[in-house]
């Protein structure tokens, strides 16, 4: 149903719309303040569906919109996938999904965004990390993360390694790896380097895991390499 919507809808309304919604930000000063999926226009005329987590109500600095790109939260959907899934996006963005890679760096290549991934165990306990500044490169540059900024919401830093790192798939090597490809190794694909310290896009295992390579979904400061997450959600808010 929404894979339809995703992609049909949108045709039918594209003549229709002004196309000035660039991010969720956009969406939210237009006095849209629910959460839920919105289509946004990261290159100005595609549209793209998005899930829009808004806050309000809290202290200035904490309200208005992320745009989420990348959410895992009952295994549902497989992120094992090639290249151009990952540059295109994949998923439901009411449920798991990845917003694609290209949209990414449409998305950051023109504004400062930062970043904010949350986490939560099968425990129930929640965490969070943020870091002041997000972008990704274009692709002839192999959509490099650029990720400063760290400050620490209980989870810690797995990010700030990966900065600088080109994005590699399962058949698509760009890591720092010489002897692997580090989307093989651990099952997912992401800004890989010699491999990982997260790997977000790895397995949704339910919990506590134990093989000789790390595949979960993990984030290494907060619950080890051994503890799949329950959920991981990474956005970027628009930076005034
Ligand atoms: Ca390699």
């Amino acid at each position: 149903m929404f894979v339809f919507l995703a992609i049909y809808l949108p045709v039918v309304l594209m003549n229709e719309c002004s196309h000035d919604e660039k991010d969720c930000s956009d969406i939210y000063n237009s006095e849209e303040t629910v959460s839920r999926f919105y289509f946004i226009y990261p290159a100005g005329d595609i549209p793209v569906s998005v899930y829009c987590e808004m806050v309000s109500g809290g202290k200035d600095e904490d309200n208005g919109a992320w745009t989420v790109f990348q959410r895992r939260m009952d295994g549902s959907v497989n992120f094992y996938r090639p290249w151009n899934q990952y540059k295109r996006g994949f998923g439901n963005v009411e449920g798991e999904y990845w917003l694609g890679l290209e949209n990414m760096y449409q998305l950051t290549s023109n504004r400062t965004y930062k970043l904010r991934v949350d986490l939560e165990d099968f425990e129930g306990n929640k965490a969070f990390a943020l870091y002041s500044s997000f972008s990704v490169g274009p692709e002839s540059d192999g959509y490099k993360l650029h990720v400063s900024g760290f400050s620490n919401g209980g989870a810690g830093d797995s990010l700030s390694d990966h900065d600088g790192q080109k994005f590699t798939t399962v058949d698509k090597d760009q890591d720092s790896d010489n002897n692997n490809n580090c989307a093989k190794l651990h099952l997912g694909g992401f800004w890989y380097k010699d491999c990982m310290q997260a790997n977000p896009n790895g397995v949704y295992i339910w919990g506590l895991y134990d093989t000789q390579t790390i595949i979960g979904n993990v984030w290494s400061t907060w619950r080890g390499n051994g503890v799949g997450m329950k959920s991981i959600s990474m956005k970027i808010k628009r930076v005034p």
